[in-house]
């Protein structure tokens, strides 16, 4: 351990610290913009300058390594004044207008010119040149706000792997953008949104649909339908001041309410009925291979995360027969609500308008495919991320804390808690073993043995083995078989595990592209870092354990819906709705 002193707060740390780990440690906080956690410092932003005793020129915290006896200090007036000046720097040259920025309230450079008590700005600068990509419905990117920090660089071409996004050309022409000067849909963007969560500013945001919901709630002639992810409810709170990982349901529910949709539902519902098909699948899978001994593709991959698709589809196209044929929840819960439900409310496809609340940036391009109109209408019209209905919310005058909790409305007011668990990593894997055990043992898993602790948490690549004992005489095939499954998240480490690794042993493999699954989706409040994605998960898994329900093939109404239209898991009916394949 090493021992320094922050403004005269002695602080011991491990080796290999930086002066910005040590100042967070001992809870001092130092501006930076262009930091982002778990990945190597970059000292480009200057924000986060401060003095050494005993140094010559003023440090960049990110990026010094901290050392035995160091005195630091953090808030000089010569650090004050550096900092104003760096600042005022970037606000001459950033060509944005704060008052109609989508990330007004919520900018971080904005919020720092605040704390630093900057009124007017000292400098004129050459704008960096504006152009605005609105090429694809999930992001929205202007150059002319972009502060060159390079957060949403790390993002896309380290955590994700893909590389859509680096520093063009030199100077104040410069530009954090595709290569080319292309549009993200040009190019293999997979819409994941992650460049947007850590943006510091509004150079890259969501593109957003909030005026196309208000204005089919006003509409007379539709009948409008929301459904909520499993993830918002872990995060939402966060937007109206509550803690990370405070579950606020029945506020959201009351909440959607009040904003005048005529039905609040739950994609939770639908991720049980994922599971029932994905599961089926997988058993499927496994009998043609193992007693048909038919050319199946093996290990299954889940496929209900549109980044991932869209990875598989422009860096994987040979794995796409491995990629389950289910529809993901939103979708299905879409084809479903067009069909089943407008059937049940006496209304055509067309007169019923799906929306949904997705922690997601990907989701918002996923309805647009081409697979996703088997309802005889788009199955899911339009897609507003957690901080969009929260800017709802705001827009309404609604006051959240004070909302009465309200319950989802039927015929799917309820869920399992498998199908809470979808919100994280490692979630969609448990949801379909309890099941898929179940099915094929016929013994009922004790609720102290449904969590599968070794594919839990924030490990990026992890796996189990679980021996399959006491089968039903038709699944004997199944009889002392390891089932070998894999769950990794952050699409930088399938990347690794499909150029690095032999997959053949593993049956079955959980791919979310963000990390740590949807909690941290593209489209949740910001900023979210590692403890703030585990109190997301911590009350996740709290939701699934205060459940009776805690198995999707339980779900009532799951049984109901089967009895009374799908008839059973993979069948005609289910394949047309809840099934697609994609193709090279
Ligand atoms: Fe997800 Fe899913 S869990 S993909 O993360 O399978 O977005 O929350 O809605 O569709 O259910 C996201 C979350 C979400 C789907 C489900
Ligand atoms: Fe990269 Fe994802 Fe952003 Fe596209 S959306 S630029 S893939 S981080």
């Amino acid at each position: 351990m090493i021992t320094l002193y922050i403004n005269n707060q002695e602080v011991q740390v491990p080796e290999g610290s930086t002066i910005l780990d040590a100042a967070k440690a001992c809870n001092v906080n130092i501006p930076t913009l262009c930091h982002l956690e778990n990945t190597p410092p970059k000292g480009l932003c200057r924000v986060c300058v401060v003095e050494v005793e005993g140094a010559r020129a003023m440090a960049a915290a990110c990026a010094t390594p901290a050392a035995e006896g160091m005195k630091v200090k953090t808030n000089t007036r010569k650090i004050r004044d550096t900092r104003r000046t760096v600042v005022e720097l970037l606000l001459s040259e950033h060509d944005g207008d704060c008052k109609v920025c989508d990330r007004n309230d919520d900018c971080e450079l904005q919020e720092l010119a605040r704390e630093l008590g900057i009124t007017s700005i000292g400098f004129e600068g050459e704008k960096a040149p504006s152009k605005i990509d609105k090429s694809t419905p999930a992001l929205i990117r202007d150059d002319g706000k972009c502060i060159k920090c390079r957060r949403c660089v790390v993002a896309c071409n380290e955590t994700q792997g893909v590389g859509a996004v680096f520093p063009q050309g030199r100077g104040f022409t410069s530009t954090i953008s595709p290569a080319f000067d292309c549009n993200l849909d040009e190019i293999t963007c997979v819409q994941c949104g992650q460049c947007a969560a850590v943006c510091p500013v509004g150079a890259i945001t969501e593109h957003n649909y909030i005026e196309n919901v208000w204005n089919a709630i006003d509409d007379p002639s539709k009948y409008v339908i929301v459904q909520t992810a499993p993830a918002i409810r872990a995060a939402l709170g966060e937007c109206f001041g509550y803690e990370p990982g405070t579950v606020v349901t029945g506020k959201m529910v009351a909440a959607l309410k009040s904003l005048g949709f005529d039905g609040v539902f739950d994609t939770n519902f639908a991720a049980d009925l994922t599971i029932m098909e994905e599961g089926t699948e997988l058993l499927t899978r496994l009998k043609n291979a193992l007693v048909d001994k038919k050319d199946v593709a093996l290990p299954q991959f889940t496929s209900c995360c549109p980044g991932w698709i869209k990875f598989a589809e422009h860096f994987y196209p040979d794995m796409l027969d491995n990629l389950s044929t289910c529809k993901s929840p939103q979708q299905m819960f879409g084809a479903l609500a067009k069909t089943y439900y407008a059937q049940k409310i006496g209304k055509k496809p067309s007169e019923v308008v799906v929306v949904s609340i997705m922690p997601c940036t990907a989701k918002k391009y996923e309805c647009y495919r081409d697979e996703m109109y088997d309802s005889g209408a788009k199955d899911v019209d339009y897609v507003l991320t957690t901080r969009e209905l929260s800017t709802m919310v705001k827009q309404a005058g609604i006051d959240f804390k004070l909302l009465k909790e309200q319950k989802m409305d039927t015929p799917f007011p309820e869920s399992s808690g498998a199908a809470d668990i979808f919100a994280n990593t490692g979630g969609v894997m448990e949801a379909a073993i309890r099941t898929a055990y179940e099915i094929v043992t016929g013994h009922e898993v004790p609720a102290q043995q449904l969590h599968i602790k070794p594919i839990m948490g924030l490990g990026g690549i992890k796996e189990a083995s679980l021996k399959i004992e006491g089968t039903l005489p038709e699944w004997s095939f199944l009889e002392g078989v390891e089932l070998n499954v894999m769950v990794i998240h952050s699409l930088g480490n399938v990347r690794k595990v499909l150029e690095e690794m032999d997959i053949s042993k593993y049956h079955f493999i959980e791919v979310m592209t963000c990390p740590g699954g949807c909690i941290s989706g593209g489209g949740q409040p910001r900023f979210t870092d590692d403890s703030v994605r585990q109190k997301r998960i911590a009350a996740i898994y709290a939701e699934d354990e205060g459940k009776e329900l805690r198995k999707s093939h339980e779900n009532p109404f799951i049984k109901q819906i089967y009895d009374e239209f799908f008839e059973a898991p993979l069948s005609e009916k289910s394949h047309h709705l809840l099934h697609t394949q994609y193709t090279k």
